[in-house]
């Protein structure tokens, strides 16, 4: 029986160190590589699934790092699920919940490898165990955030060029804001007028900043200002939001399906990033995602520069949704120098499409998963 069937035989995760085409940088880190952890499950009818949880630099984004995500996998959450079917999501999760707090990028990467593993002995894509897909591919948004406004421009110009990105999102909060506003202002300059622009601040403002500078984002036409203030200023962030004419988007802040509800009622964005490594899995995204739609709140397709592996899921978990009103930034794949699957996702007319095939629709590149994972 299935129960039996896809029960947990193995649960290996490997730290994975995948050089960037550029440096990123945010408020709070700058990466040349990224770091992930690949997690690999193997049930007892010998089909095997892949997940990935993604970190910026170490323990800088948020509290999880590649070395805590191995530790805590090792110690507690693959314990805690070896013997249990890998098709029994909802109760992986609970099982989790309980063994460990938080650490959701951690526990993310094991849900995806279980949902992989699911829609493949089933036979079925990722997305018909979710609900169905309702759209096949998603407007897509690259960001920019080397640091180097002719870099940035040039850069933009070429993804245009290739037709993966029409839609950027500026990187701001590591320079002083009058020098992140100038690269803004030559962006925006650039590109062909009425090019949607996003500043991400990543925390990296006050609130003094934000009042002070927010009249000069509104001039630029920048369409959605993300995570202005630090996650934990959930009051500051309401206050920014009523009073800006652009959308303020939620995203360090917005962890948990309480925090959604916490932010959502609080007013404190009228936007939401979604991500896994935030949410801790594809069930509650999509619980943050119903709480978010229940209180009138537009949902964003956020990302952590994962691979096509991580990527995949998350088009898996979006495609399912009602509507995903401000697309998706999963860029990920494009900003590696090489992917991690054999079977990259696909950029076309400036959108990314859902891969289709079982489970989540990729296959991981065994030879470079192996010359990528730390050795020591
Ligand atoms: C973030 O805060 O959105 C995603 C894209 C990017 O450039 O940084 C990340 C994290
Ligand atoms: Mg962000």
């Amino acid at each position: 029986d299935l129960m039996q069937a896809t029960a947990l035989r193995r649960i290996n995760a490997r730290i994975i160190e995948a050089p960037t085409r550029r440096k990123h940088k945010l408020s709070n880190t700058s990466v040349a590589h990224q770091g992930y952890i690949f997690v690999e499950v193997e049930l007892e009818n010998g089909v095997t699934g892949h997940g990935e949880g993604s970190t910026l630099g170490g323990p800088r984004w948020a509290e999880e790092s590649t070395e805590a995500m191995k530790a805590n996998i090792d110690a507690y959450l693959a314990p805690a699920l070896l013997g249990h079917p890998a098709c029994n999501l909802e109760q992986a999760a609970t099982l989790m919940a309980r063994a460990c707090k938080r650490n959701y990028a951690a526990k993310s990467a094991i849900d995806m490898a279980l949902l992989d593993a699911t829609g493949k002995t089933l036979g079925l894509p990722a997305h018909v165990l979710l609900g169905g897909a309702r759209a096949t591919s998603f407007s897509a948004i690259w960001a920019l955030a080397s640091g180097d406004a002719g870099q940035e421009v040039e850069e933009a110009k070429g993804m245009i060029e290739k037709g993966w990105f029409n839609r950027f999102k500026i990187k701001l909060g590591f320079a002083d804001p009058a020098t992140d506003l100038n690269r803004l202002a030559a962006l925006q300059k650039a590109l062909p007028a009425g090019t949607d622009i996003i500043a991400d601040v990543n925390q990296g403002w006050s609130e003094g900043d934000f009042i002070r500078y927010l009249p000069r984002l509104v001039d630029l036409g920048v369409s959605l200002v993300e995570q202005p203030l630090p996650a934990d200023q959930m009051a500051g962030m309401a206050r920014a939001a009523d009073r800006s004419p652009i959308p303020i988007m939620m995203d360090e802040g917005v962890f948990t399906p309480a925090e959604a509800f916490d932010g959502c009622t609080r007013a404190a964005g009228s936007v939401l990033s979604l991500k896994l490594c935030k949410h801790g899995g594809v069930h509650a995204l999509k619980q943050v995602a119903g709480i978010a739609n229940a209180a009138g709140v537009q949902l964003y397709g956020g990302c952590l520069l994962e691979s096509s592996i991580g990527a995949a899921a998350h088009l898996q978990v979006f495609a399912t949704l009602p509507k995903l009103h401000w697309g998706t930034e999963h860029f990920g794949p494009k900003i590696l120098i090489e992917d991690l699957v054999t079977d990259g996702l696909r950029y076309e007319d400036y959108r990314v499409h859902l891969p289709e095939g079982p489970g989540l629709g990729i296959t991981p590149d065994p030879e470079r998963i192996e010359r990528y994972a730390r050795k020591d």
